[in-house]
């Protein structure tokens, strides 16, 4: 890992422009230039990406489709594609893998590359230029890209290049390319922190960086000391390449080897659903399954998958069993299982939302509530040989179950605060 404290930077951002609409765009031309809104098409479906025609009526991410369909009606309104979104992301990190020295994927269209010391053979701005004309030219996407001193400036740069556009913000002129920007180009900043900000009358980053920043510790604790550095342009946190970045996985070692083919699908659906709760917990999506089995020969043998990206229980214990069947074919005694996610980048679990279940996703998020609660085992739903359906509507009854329990536990409590008993 390369932690610079002193060594002046060089750190390119590059993210996609609406990625979604774009990837679209190159497989029908005819939604160019129209108001484009991608998401659940369904009323109670969320917008993932939109056209810049159709921001211009106020649509933008993360809000519901029918407010979306209200503000902009001509809107073409398209069911997402996950699949695809994931090969066009996979083809622009194949080509900055093939070109950087150290690169870092963040998002599903957002790469960091580390560019430090290149000026001495290549003058780094030509360097990402070229880079990003490349990545135009062999995909066909439109993508912005800003050059700076770290990730903080870099991806804010890249965003005031957009659409399609390129910013270089050399080390002098880091402050007076963030003064008159909004707080919230901060990426730090979320929109509870802004509204906090924001009634405080801070508005631009000018004004956020003069407050001393012992009064915004107070006000936020450790994260207003961050904010603070942030608003400075200070930011040293490394460009974290494939091999440092961890892969979230688990394994099982049988007390007595086995071939109990039901125990060990029951075990694996298991084991997955753990390891999906953590990716969730961490807002990450998973690219990559592995799975791995030894004998009782100690003979180990992988078998891995990539898959588009996601983070649901359903989709991956699916693959996992899938790999497991395939990787399983000897009938010898069993010792170990595992299985690991890989190719992981940050990203909620509402991006692969487009099967217009809004159920699904409730339901999820509230089993995640309920183990952050009452810990990671307090919700299963992994049973080796049921149907997805029935492993649903199992789990929507423990859920109900464990809903029940939770207002029996809470009705106790205001008793016992109403008559101390
Ligand atoms: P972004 O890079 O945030 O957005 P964008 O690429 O659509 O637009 P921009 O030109 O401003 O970069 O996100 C990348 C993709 O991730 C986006 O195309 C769709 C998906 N996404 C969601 O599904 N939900 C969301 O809330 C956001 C922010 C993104
Ligand atoms: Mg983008
Ligand atoms: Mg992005």
């Amino acid at each position: 890992m390369f932690i610079a404290g002193n060594i002046e930077r060089s750190v390119l951002h590059l993210d996609l422009d609406t990625f979604f609409v774009s990837v679209e765009r190159l497989r029908n031309g005819r939604l160019i230039g129209k108001p484009v809104i991608i998401g659940g098409i369904s009323d109670r479906g969320v917008v993932s990406s939109c056209s810049y025609e159709a921001r211009k009526y106020g649509v933008s991410s993360a809000m519901p489709m029918k407010m979306a369909r209200n503000l902009c009606p001509d809107a073409i309104v398209i069911r997402g594609d996950m699949e695809a979104y994931s090969n066009y992301s996979n083809m622009v990190t194949d080509i900055i893998a093939e070109r950087s020295p150290l690169y870092e994927k963040s998002s599903i269209d957002e790469h960091y590359i580390d560019l430090t010391g290149m000026d001495r053979f290549y003058g780094c701005y030509k360097w990402s230029h070229d880079l990003r004309q490349y990545i135009i030219k062999e995909t066909g996407l439109p993508i912005s890209i800003g050059l700076s001193v770290n990730k903080t400036v870099s991806k804010i740069a890249a965003g005031e290049a957009k659409p399609n556009g390129e910013i270089e913000v050399k080390k002098e002129i880091v402050l007076p390319f963030l003064d008159p920007l909004s707080i919230s180009k901060i990426p730090m900043i979320g929109q509870k922190t802004y509204h906090v900000l924001r009634s405080m009358g801070i508005a631009t980053i000018y004004t956020l960086r003069n407050i001393p920043a012992e009064m915004l510790e107070k006000l936020m604790g450790k994260n207003g000391i961050e904010i603070w550095k942030r608003a400075n342009g200070i930011d040293h946190t490394p460009v974290m390449n494939y091999f440092e970045q961890k892969s979230i996985s688990t394994e099982h070692t049988f007390e007595k080897d086995t071939t109990d083919m039901a125990r060990l699908n029951q075990l694996l659906a298991s084991m997955v659903e753990r390891i999906a709760y953590e990716l969730r917990k961490q807002e990450k999506l998973t690219s990559c399954v592995t799975v791995k089995i030894r004998y009782s020969n100690f003979d180990t043998h992988t078998l891995q998958k990539r898959i588009p990206y996601t983070s649901f229980d359903h989709v991956l214990t699916d693959v996992a069993k899938e790999l497991f069947a395939k990787l399983y074919q000897r009938r010898m005694l069993i010792r170990l299982i595992g299985v690991r996610f890989s190719h992981m980048v940050r990203g909620v679990q509402q991006l692969d939302m487009f099967d217009d279940t809004p159920e699904k996703v409730s339901l999820y998020m509230a089993m995640d509530k309920l183990r952050r609660r009452f810990g990671r085992d307090a919700v299963r739903c992994a049973a080796g040989v049921m149907t997805a359906q029935e492993r649903e509507e199992k789990a929507l009854k423990q859920l109900e179950n464990a809903l029940t329990e939770q207002k029996m536990m809470e009705e106790r409590l205001k008793k016992y605060m109403m008559y101390g008993f």
